[in-house]
Order: structure tokens, then sequence, then C-alpha cells
């Protein structure tokens, strides 16, 4: 339905010769500046108590008069309740709230006008079919509003990026990132990052061309060789971490793995809250990798369920076995799970020897490979009696059947996902795209040619190539395609 008043929409300010039929467009916003004021529903849709539509655009003012004849527009950023009209027939189509936000105090930074109208279908086509009728109004692309206010610089492309995120964003540690994005930090450690370079460039040059001036001060190359080792070090710190903020926005790799029957499937349904695998006594139950994208204590994760690790079965739980293990090693985290009643049997011994103990071997030199041990059906054991066994490396007790332990197991992920994903509450901005990476490991290399460079005007020029990627990276100088790429993540009204 809501495709169908979309259309009809964009029929009335185009004519029926140049329908859209699709409301995301593939190739992005056209490039703004063309003078024409947009418009779309901004909210969410379908039915719902308020809906917002709003216009962007130097006849912003002049449609808001049109709908609220014979009213002139309200004071600027205001709430002033209005009668709508369609400005063709007069007819009355809803009482609503109406915000005047003149340029460049507003969001695009062009004039912008909102209508906070009832949320029912017939009002949103009713106002929007009458905004298609003002002369000069066109409905928007998709992320078209966003790119007028980068083209108008009221966002850098990191915090455009930002915003696309805060906008998907699913759990709350995305939701923190998202919104640092959105507050420049990035971007500001990136312009503080191109500032030294500018000064580096500054005292190159200036040797370049009074060099045997005895008016310059001495030292001058030593200064910019310096800054640009403190940069080097900056930038590497930023790049060994650059996968912690992709696992932010994508969702980290978590494998759920150990013997059969161990309550791997009843892990996974209980951390997923959902019957994602089947849960049955018999060994061999699970043979594909399940996979379900979880909120595991604030932060986004794929879990994976896996065939209990064993030997000698036949050819499919095998084919199954050898997809656990590969999943094992694509890991980010792996949740080992053992039955405390049974780790004496041959199967829990195999699983701790080949999984547990390597995995453990890693960590403490940073392997990105981490992992937690469960013992599951804590409530098989007795009560008061002894550890299960001494032996078996650091452990959380659990019971899927009970729930108990399970408060204890989400603070443990919680730990573990913040050193995998990076904590937005509390460590430095992150790099959440290849994007990011790809310029500031070319900026690197660049300082890199930099250092090997015999001749003063190549170091210059190669300071010159490490600024522009910093520069690219919050937008400037940026290419239309990447543009659209980006822009392409947003839906019509953002
Ligand atoms: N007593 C008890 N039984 C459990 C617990 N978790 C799972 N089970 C049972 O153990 C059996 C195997 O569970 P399942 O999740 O299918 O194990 P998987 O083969 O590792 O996936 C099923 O009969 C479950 O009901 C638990 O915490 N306590
Ligand atoms: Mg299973």
């Amino acid at each position: 339905m809501w495709r169908g008043l979309w259309t009809l929409v964009t029929r009335a300010a185009h004519g029926p010769r140049s329908p859209r039929s699709c409301m995301r467009q593939a190739s992005g916003a056209p490039a703004p500046g063309s003078g024409a004021t947009i418009f779309a529903l901004s909210s969410g849709q379908g039915r719902c108590g308020i809906a917002v539509i709003r216009t962007s655009g130097p006849a912003s003012g002049h449609a808001l008069r049109s709908l609220t004849a014979p009213r002139d527009v309200p004071p600027p950023r205001s709430a002033c309740l209005r009668l709508l009209s369609d400005p063709r027939t007069g007819e009355p189509l809803d009482r609503a709230l109406v915000l005047w936000f003149p340029g460049p105090q507003s969001f695009t930074g062009e004039d912008c006008a909102e209508f906070h109208v009832h949320g029912g279908p017939a009002v949103v086509s009713g106002v929007l079919q009458a905004l298609g009728s003002v002369p000069g109004l066109r409905p928007a692309e998709a992320g078209e509003f966003t790119r007028r206010a980068f083209a108008h610089g009221k966002l850098s492309l990191t915090e455009v990026e930002g915003l696309a995120d805060l906008i998907h964003a699913e759990t709350e540690a995305q939701r923190r990132q998202a919104l640092r994005q959105l507050d420049g930090e990035l971007g500001h450690l990136c312009r503080s990052w191109a500032e030294t370079l500018t000064k580096a460039l500054a005292h190159v040059e200036a040797y370049i061309d009074f060099g045997e001036d005895d008016n310059l001060e001495e030292g001058v190359l030593e200064r910019a060789d310096s800054e640009v080792r403190e940069l080097e070090v900056a930038l590497g710190a930023h790049l060994r971490d650059a996968r912690r903020g992709q696992r932010l926005r994508s969702g980290a790799h978590v494998v759920v793995a150990g013997p059969p029957n161990a309550g791997k499937s009843s892990l996974v349904n209980l951390l997923s809250r959902k019957p994602v695998s089947i849960v049955s006594p018999e060994p061999g139950t699970t043979r594909d990798v399940l996979e379900t994208p979880v909120d595991l204590a604030g932060f986004p994760a794929l879990l994976s369920d896996t065939a209990g690790l064993r030997e000698g079965v036949g050819p499919v739980e095998q084919e199954g076995v050898r997809r656990a293990r590969e999943r094992l090693e694509q890991a980010d985290l792996i949740l080992a799970v053992l039955d405390a009643s049974d780790l004496a049997s041959p199967y829990s011994c195999n699983f701790l020897d080949t999984v547990v103990t390597p995995a453990g071997a890693q960590s403490p030199n940073g392997s990105s490979q981490r992992l937690l041990l469960v013992l599951n059906k804590s409530d098989l054991l007795l009560p008061g009696g002894p550890e299960p066994s001494p032996d078996v490396p650091p452990h959380l007790l659990l019971s899927c059947l009970t729930g108990e332990g399970l408060d204890g197991l989400l603070e443990a992920l919680r730990k573990e996902l913040a050193e995998v994903c990076g904590d937005p509450a509390t460590g430095p901005p992150l790099l959440t795209r290849a994007r990011h990476q790809h310029h500031l490991q070319s900026c690197l290399d660049a300082l890199g040619l930099y250092k090997q460079a015999k001749d003063l005007a190549l170091a210059a020029e190669a300071l010159r190539v490490a600024r522009g990627h910093l520069t690219r990276l919050t937008g400037g100088g940026g290419t239309e395609e990447i543009l659209d790429l980006i822009f392409r993540d947003f839906c019509v009204g953002k």
C-alpha cells in the first residue's frame, strides 16, 4: 500500500510518464544544488500515531504557506498547531503540528519544514499529494536529506556514516558507537592527524625553500620526522583495532562447540530466546551449522550452533563435524560447552585436549581467538558436592535447564565481546568500515615512503599523499561513486 501511495505522489510531482517503482534507489540520491525542494515521509511506514513529513529547499516556506493558508509560517523552530488543507481544492486534510526551520540553521542547511500529522494512511497520502502539487517540489530520493546536509557542510562523511549506523543500530553497543561517530569523534581525530601532517609538510617545504638561509630555525626537518613517527604509532594502533569496529557493525562470530549432548543447542536457544536448534537426548542431532543473529549482552553477534565433535560416525555427521571445525577456525569467540556431569568421558577429554587447551595457550599473547568454557547441566551435580573437576581450565557453571548461571555467563560474554568488538563506552573511536581502514593504511604506507625518500621534494609529495587520505576519510575531495555507496544505506526521508 505504501509503495502504491509513493507512486501516486511521485506521479503527482512528475506526471504519469515518470513513475519510480522503488523507494530505495540503487544509485543513491542525485547531487544536490539543483535548487529543487524535496519532500518525504521521514517517520517509519505503516499506521501509527504521528507521522513526520518534511521538506527541504528554497520552496519550503511557500509549501508551508500553501498548506496552512491563510495563516503565515510559524516563528522559527517553534511547534504550532495548524489546519492543513489541500491548496488545489481547499479541502481540510488534518490538524497538525508544523515547524519551520529557516536555513542555514536546519538539518540540511536549507529552509526546511516539518508536518507532524496523524499517522493514518489517508492523511499521509493526502499531505504528500498536496505537497507534490506545490510548484517546485518533488519527492526526495533515498538519503537525499542527509546528502544535502553533507553538501552544506552540516555533517562530515564519517558523521553521515554514524547517522546511517544509528538508524540501523540493533544493540546497545552499536547505538553507542554510532552516536560517538555521529558526534564526530573519528572525524576530529582524522582532522587533528591531518593538521600534524600539514605542519610537517610546512617544515619540509620551508627547508626546501630556505634550507641555506641562516634565518631558518634549526632542526625543522628533525621536527617533521618526529611528528611523522608519532603519527605512525597512532595510526598503527588504530589499524590493529580495525577489525573490532567492523565486528561491532556487522556482528562478532560466536561459535558454540563441544562434544555431542553437552547442551550446545540448548545454550543457543537460551541465548537467542527462540527455538533455533532441535534439542534432543539423541547424540548427533545437530549436523549442519545453524546461524542466528543475536544481541549478546548488548553486543551484536552471529551465534552458530555446530555438530558435536566426535570421530567414527556416518558420512553425514562426519561432514557436520568437518563444518564445525571449519567454523571454529573463523570464530571471534568460542563458547565451549561440556556436560559438567560427564567430564571424564573420552569425548569430553578429547574436546578439552584439542580445542580448549590450545585456545587457552594462545590467548595470553593477544591472539584474536578467544574462548569461554561453560560446564552445563550443573543441575545434575550433587548440591554441595565437590568441584566437577579441579583439572578443568577456568570455566563457568551453567544449567540451561534451570537458567542458573546465565547472568554470570552474560557478564562474561559482555567482557569478552567488549574485547572482540571494542568497547564504545570507553575505548578510542573505532574504525567501523573497510573504507576507514583503507584510508588509514594508505596514509601509513605513504608515511613509509616519506621515510625512505632520498629527495626532499619526494618526501613532501609523500606527506601530501598521506594527508589526502585522511582528508578523504572525512569526505573532503570524495568522488561521487563513494558518496553514492554511502548514501545508498539510507531510506527515503533521511
Ligand atoms: N539436566 C539437564 N539437561 C540438559 C541441560 N541442557 C541440555 N540438557 C539435555 O541434554 C540433551 C542434549 O541437549 P542438546 O542441547 O541437544 O545438546 P547438543 O547435542 O550439545 O546440542 C537434551 O536432552 C537436553 O534436554 C541442562 O542444563 N540440564
Ligand atoms: Mg545440538
